[in-house]
């Protein structure tokens, strides 16, 4: 992978994404080159360039200088670039099938050419549209049991780890979380985005202070724990997949945080889908990619655990310990993710994509409610069995 820093910062157009392809000598040769900017994230151009015979194709991803979902106003690092390339660097040298290849990177432009993976589906729209992932749950928990397992103290000498934590500083982007996941939808803020029907539900959200004290305890884990390199925004738009292969894309969120992050995220985003499901066998379905990952995850750490070098970790009960709390943490991490796709400024498709208005808002509902439920009740919890019977439960009152 070749790294360079020989250019200005201009962001690119479909043409000049073309024009860089061609200066890179990445096609061959006479080769009449289309490139068509496809992306529709929150915050990064991504251009997708294939040749004339469409036998050979690319992406170009580029960081804007600003957050794309609110505009100028919104400044933010090109630096994001360089930990993304990065992340997806090391992710490679620990799971090198379960992400992009990464062909070339440009810190000063900050672009990163990679796979084209538009053969898969994007994880959101498929399961929207009802596609089957049989492979989805146990490639996601082995890929967040390895990345994390590999990158922690439990694994890496002591300077090491520490070389990394300075390497992913990532204090802009974590700032947004800070503020978008773990803030702003629990206060009455100016950066929230709710239909007027949900007022009175965000209200009694702003004024559950058991709530608000149990999201402090869950941010401020966040906050402090540097136990393992994230991916950092590990929600189902970040996975390309179908039903034999699963890439993670996206990492730039990436930093040291604690290891329930991830496992929240990936739960919360399926969750969406079993709320807004009507078909029972759907539910289901959901229900075990949800289980399936727990055990996958659970059972790969507790694989790897067993190479450690670290003392402590021939102490009986410290693995039961480590699971039982990042267990118990990504459930509350799973409750602020599903309030503040709902209430906050970045919404998913799973649910602002349901056309019928009641509907959409009995669906908001149940997610706030279901959301608030896991954070507060969490320590309840000692198997992923009991949260299934318990949402289970929970839909049917
Ligand atoms: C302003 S960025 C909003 C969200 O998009 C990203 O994918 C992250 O989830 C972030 O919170
Ligand atoms: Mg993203």
């Amino acid at each position: 992978m070749a790294i360079t820093q020989s250019n200005i910062y201009e962001s690119l157009t479909e043409q000049t994404a073309i024009a860089l392809a061609i200066k890179l000598r990445i096609f061959e040769e006479g080769k009449v080159l289309y490139c068509k900017e496809i992306g529709d994230g929150n915050l990064n151009l991504v251009f997708h360039i294939y040749d004339q015979d469409e036998e050979k194709s690319i992406i170009i991803k580029q960081a804007l200088p600003y957050a794309k979902v609110v505009g100028k106003s919104m400044p933010l690092t090109l630096q994001r670039a360089t930990i993304e390339s990065n992340a997806l660097k090391l992710q490679a040298s620990i799971v090198p099938d379960l992400v992009p290849k990464v062909y070339y990177t440009d810190e000063s432009l900050a672009i990163t050419i990679m796979e084209d993976l538009s053969h898969l589906t994007i994880v959101r729209s498929g399961l929207i549209d009802n596609f089957d992932f049989p492979i989805l749950s146990k490639h996601i928990g082995e890929f967040i049991a390895k990345t994390l397992y590999h990158t922690s103290d439990y694994a890496l000498h002591p300077f090491k780890k520490k070389e990394l934590v300075r390497q992913f500083s990532n204090p802009e982007l974590c700032k947004i979380t800070e503020d978008l996941v773990f803030t702003d939808p629990f206060f009455n803020s100016e950066s929230n985005d709710f239909e007027e029907e949900l007022l009175p539900d965000a209200v009694e959200i702003w004024q559950d202070f058991k709530l608000k004290l149990e999201v402090a305890k869950l941010k401020k884990s966040f906050l402090t724990e540097a136990e393992a390199l994230l991916h950092g925004d590990l929600h189902t738009g970040s996975i390309f997949a179908d039903i034999e292969t699963t890439k993670v894309i996206d990492p730039e969120f990436s930093f040291y945080g604690p290891i329930g992050f991830d496992i929240g995220q990936f739960f919360a985003n399926l969750l969406f889908q079993y709320i807004t499901s009507k078909e029972e066998s759907k539910k289901e379905k959901i229900l075990s990619y949800i289980e399936n990952t727990w055990h996958v995850f659970s059972a790969t750490f507790s694989e790897l655990w067993k190479e450690s070098l670290d003392s402590y970790t021939k102490v009986e009960g410290y693995l039961e310990y480590i699971l039982d709390k990042s267990f118990k943490d990504s459930l509350g991490f799973t409750g602020c993710e599903l309030i503040r796709r709902t209430i906050g400024l970045s919404h998913v498709k799973d649910l602002d994509g349901i056309e019928h208005y009641d509907e959409r808002i009995q669906a908001k509902r149940r997610t706030l409610d279901i959301g608030s439920f896991l954070i507060k009740e969490r320590k309840q919890f000692s198997s992923i069995d009991e949260v299934i019977f318990s949402l289970k439960t929970f839909s049917k009152e």
